[in-house]
């Protein structure tokens, strides 16, 4: 045993070697389901979103199946639920919430923020999103249309924002860096 084990990686071995024994799960299964997991965070999303201002092709196959654009640049989504994709545009501003729980793309933004799974944003994301909107700073033009959408344990949305003014001739892995979390659920916009 290493020194440097701890009860959780303990537990972590003896229900994987069950697994295993059983003919559940192969090691190799959990290895890559762990290393997934390891890699799920806001980065993932902010270099789809970065690749789809770049790439016009790669931007309508992650419009047409967010599962497959993720898998396309190293993204694992086996046995996830499918992930949509929703475009903002000049014309209709998407908020994303899971009215019911805290139903979250994992996979492309790694585990849902607190707010995210509070009371307070689950409702007021439905009643009043402009006004949750204004709160995160956000300040959408009168004739913005405001299009809330419902994520569930069948369907995980993400927000493909649109790409911020003064950002030409940038390329993806500077744009990825101008992403934050709150940009891809529609709390937020990204700017430079
Ligand atoms: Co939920």
């Amino acid at each position: 045993m290493s020194l440097l084990e701890t009860d959780g990686e303990r537990l972590f071995e003896a229900v994987s070697a069950l697994l295993a024994e059983r003919g559940i799960a192969t090691p190799s299964e959990i290895a890559t389901r762990r290393a997934a997991t390891d890699a799920a965070s806001p980065g993932q999303g902010a270099r789809m979103v970065a690749r789809a201002w770049t790439d016009a092709s790669f931007r309508a196959r992650m419009l047409a199946d967010g599962t497959a654009a993720a898998e396309e640049i190293g993204i694992p989504m086996r046995g996830l639920p499918p992930l949509g994709v929703l475009e903002n545009t000049a014309e209709t501003h998407h908020l994303v919430v899971c009215t019911l729980c805290s139903c979250y793309p994992r996979a492309v933004l790694g585990y849902p923020p607190f707010w995210f799974k509070s009371a307070g944003y689950r409702a007021r994301a439905v009643r009043d999103p402009r006004g949750l909107l204004a709160e995160w700073g956000t300040h959408l033009a009168s004739g913005v249309k405001v299009r809330v959408v419902d994520s569930t344990a069948d369907y995980r949305w993400m927000v493909l924002p649109m790409r911020p003014a003064g950002t030409d001739g940038w390329d993806a892995a500077r744009l990825a860096g101008l992403l934050r979390e709150g940009d891809m659920i529609g709390v937020t916009v990204p700017g430079v």
